[in-house]
């Protein structure tokens, strides 16, 4: 309950202690206005205010900065919000980099059997451990390739071509293993950099290949759902130490149903997303033998699991749920 309503409820004049836990924070958001995740944050930030004497203000549409710089700043508790895919989680908190492994969930709801179950709260104490701490997963369907280039049908139609990945070696592995040049690179300057040919493709789900208007620079989208990568509406560490446990408990509760708004609209979002790059002209092709796909990656998981041989039980423990 907010502090001033206590106050107002027991007009009480006497100087009460100021609530240890009123907060200003700041939330980072690469998405517009708008998007499902935005319209879940926007939710959070309005349930927070309405509950706790924390403050959130929302910064859509990527201001605050790129994905790899704001999850360092929340690690920091320079920004005490962010909802992060965890691909680019990866350099700095070791364990997430099991959910980038390509083809590591076969499908959304084997993602979401893994994220809300045991698998999650393993991942949500490695997190909190290095200054994270995940609320709420939310959805971030499947990625597949898109380029400007051809159709892709098997790993031969990747061959060549340079490609656009998040921050993270296992991306960059994944496109050297079907035979193409991977980029890291932000998501803001992907647009600019596909429609000058820097690169002439990408790789990502139907809602954010519709927002930024990667479609219009790069017209085939080939559904070869390789990555299945959940995302978390985390909290810097140090910010959440400060609240009450009451408090804690309000935040926890408006993310969660943060992420039903969010898995809600995300459903929709994606057929929505499909159909309005289709009527702008982009082709969206099938892949008929995703296997072929998946058994290219067979050197992306022995070296994952020679590197982090600790983290093997982690893949098994997700595997054994499919
Ligand atoms: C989106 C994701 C963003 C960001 C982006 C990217 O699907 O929601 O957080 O990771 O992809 O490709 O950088």
């Amino acid at each position: 309950m907010k502090f001033t309503k206590i106050l107002a409820a027991t007009a009480v004049a006497i100087a009460l202690p100021v609530a240890a836990t009123a907060q200003d924070w700041r939330a980072w958001n690469i998405h517009p206005e708008g998007y499902p995740n935005s319209v879940a944050l926007d939710q959070f930030a309005a349930d927070v205010a309405e509950t706790t004497d924390v403050s959130i203000q929302v910064f859509h549409g990527g201001v605050l900065g790129s994905q790899p710089d704001a999850i360092e700043q929340v690690r920091n508790a320079a920004l005490e919000v962010g909802n992060f895919n965890l691909g680019p989680m990866g350099p700095i908190i070791p364990m997430t980099n099991v959910v980038s492994l390509p083809f590591i969930f076969s499908n959304v709801d084997h993602m979401h059997a893994a994220m809300d179950g045991e698998v999650g709260k393993t991942f949500e104490e490695a997190m909190t451990a290095e200054g994270i701490v995940p609320l709420a997963w939310y959805d971030s369907g499947s990625r597949s390739f898109y380029n400007s280039k051809r159709p892709i049908m098997s790993p031969a139609d990747v061959e060549g071509l340079k490609v656009r990945v998040m921050n993270n070696d296992i991306f960059v592995d994944m496109i050297a293993q079907l035979g193409g040049n991977a980029t890291p690179m932000a998501f803001g300057e992907v647009y600019q950099s596909l429609q000058t040919g820097v690169i002439d493709g990408a790789e990502n789900n139907y809602p954010s290949y519709e927002s930024t208007g990667h479609y219009e620079v790069a017209g085939f989208y080939s559904i070869t759902e390789h990555l299945i990568i959940p995302e978390c509406l985390c909290v810097a560490t140090a910010a959440w130490e400060q609240l009450d446990a009451e408090t804690q408990e309000a935040v926890r509760t408006a993310a969660r149903a943060s992420a039903e708004t969010q898995r809600q609209f995300w459903a929709e979002r994606e057929q929505e997303s499909r159909a309005a790059v289709e009527a702008a002209g982009a082709t969206v092709n099938e892949v008929e033998n995703k296997v072929a796909f998946q058994e290219r990656m067979a050197p992306v998981y022995e070296g994952f699991v020679a590197a982090n041989p600790d983290l093997a039980p982690v893949i098994e423990a997700i595997q054994a749920l499919n």
